[in-house]
């Protein structure tokens, strides 16, 4: 592929902008972030996803925050492909629970072409003739790897930036940042939708995660969704024992992201076992607008689903029904800049 189709970083220019929003009065930042929210999304929905880990550890790739990374000993119980009959079944399991979209997640560094890819293909098929919106999440995939997911019925391919461009060699360093990018832009081309986001308590600094913010928003069209996680920390991998990100810092990075980001679902993703009641309420006033439902993420806990829905109604917050992610615009970068001066 050739290199002018991969998206430009976002000039450093951004991150003295990004930060005046970040550091505003709190209250005026969940308000500039409410507008946005209130412009661009039903202020009382939320997406509701599955997660489901279609292949299990063993990943070659050495990720300082992941469990399933085989750099680390995290005693994790690693497991073959799953049989994509028992990926539909599970999928049919989480339509019938309420989920809208279905996300298969494989602890791969990329996707090879074989007998595996083409049984993930299987699986994506058999979901989306669900009537699920599709996502996967397989690691780095080739230009026509990404084609052949999106005439399965893949809607979203999740692959996440995690960080700044300067802290993740830090974080993983069998990868690049440009990887990353190349792959989005791949994702892109073959007209699937792009979610992409990061993980927040590593070690990183303020400038570091809005730096990533300013990544995302650059992205044009900006990303559909992007999924904020807190850290969880994994007894075995170099992180765990980091400190727990601010509560009130995380909240404005959900707002920052609400503001720079209009169009996107905004996801609350892992980490929220570690969050009281009342965190994720001001997340949600932040402008979050997706969670991932059901027990257990990839290999971690999730809050129970019946917990989640009793937060739900207590907040007067309803699933949002059916697919309906908006896709950012071709000015999405023009609106964020006016967002910005506002
Ligand atoms: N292997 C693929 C990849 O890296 O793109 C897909 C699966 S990977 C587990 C998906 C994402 O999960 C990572 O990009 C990271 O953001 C998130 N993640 C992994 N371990 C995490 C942890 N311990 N805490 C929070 N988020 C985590
Ligand atoms: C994302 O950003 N978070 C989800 C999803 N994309 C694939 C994964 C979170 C994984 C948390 C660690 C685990 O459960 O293994
Ligand atoms: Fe592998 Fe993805 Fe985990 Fe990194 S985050 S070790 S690529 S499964």
């Amino acid at each position: 592929m050739s290199t002018s189709l991969l998206p430009a970083p976002a000039p450093d220019c951004a991150l003295p902008a990004i930060r005046v929003i970040y550091d505003l009065p709190l209250p005026e930042l969940i308000f500039r972030a409410q507008q946005v929210q209130r412009a661009h999304h039903d202020p009382a929905a939320v997406q509701l996803c599955t997660l489901q880990s279609i292949k299990t550890g063993r990943c070659p790739e050495n990720c300082a925050y992941c469990p399933q990374s085989a750099h680390h000993d995290t005693g994790l119980d690693a497991g073959q492909l799953m049989d994509s009959g028992d990926i539909v079944a599970s999928a049919r399991r989480a339509k019938e629970g309420g989920a809208a979209r279905f996300c298969m997640g494989a602890a791969w560094r990329e996707v090879r072409d074989g007998a595996q890819f083409d049984s993930v293909l299987d699986a994506v098929r058999g979901v989306s003739d669900l009537g699920l919106e599709v996502c996967c999440t397989l690691g780095m995939l080739t230009g026509p790897q990404a084609v052949r997911l999106k005439e399965a019925g893949c809607t979203v391919y999740n692959h996440n930036l995690d960080t700044s461009r300067e802290f993740y060699p830090e974080i993983i360093t069998t990868r690049t940042y440009d990887d990353r990018l190349q792959t989005l832009a791949r994702v892109r081309t073959a007209g699937l939708q792009v979610c992409s986001g990061g993980i927040l308590g590593m070690g990183e600094s303020v400038d570091d995660r809005l730096k990533m913010l300013g990544e995302l928003a650059a992205l044009d069209p900006q990303p559909d969704s992007v999924p904020i996680n807190a850290l969880v920390p994994v007894a075995g991998t170099p992180l765990d024992g980091a400190a727990p990100v601010d509560p009130i810092e995380f909240v404005r990075v959900i707002a920052t992201a609400r503001i720079l980001m209009p169009r996107a679902m905004v996801r609350l993703s892992a980490g929220r076992t570690a969050m009281s009641d009342e965190m994720q309420a001001l997340c949600y006033l932040a402008g979050a607008n997706s969670i991932f439902l059901g027990e257990k993420l990839l290999t971690t806990p999730n809050p129970e689903r019946s917990d989640d829905m009793k937060l739900l109604a207590r907040l007067g917050l309803h699933p949002l029904a059916g697919s309906s992610v908006e896709r950012g615009d071709p000015n999405a970068l023009a609106a964020c800049a006016s967002e910005t001066a506002r």
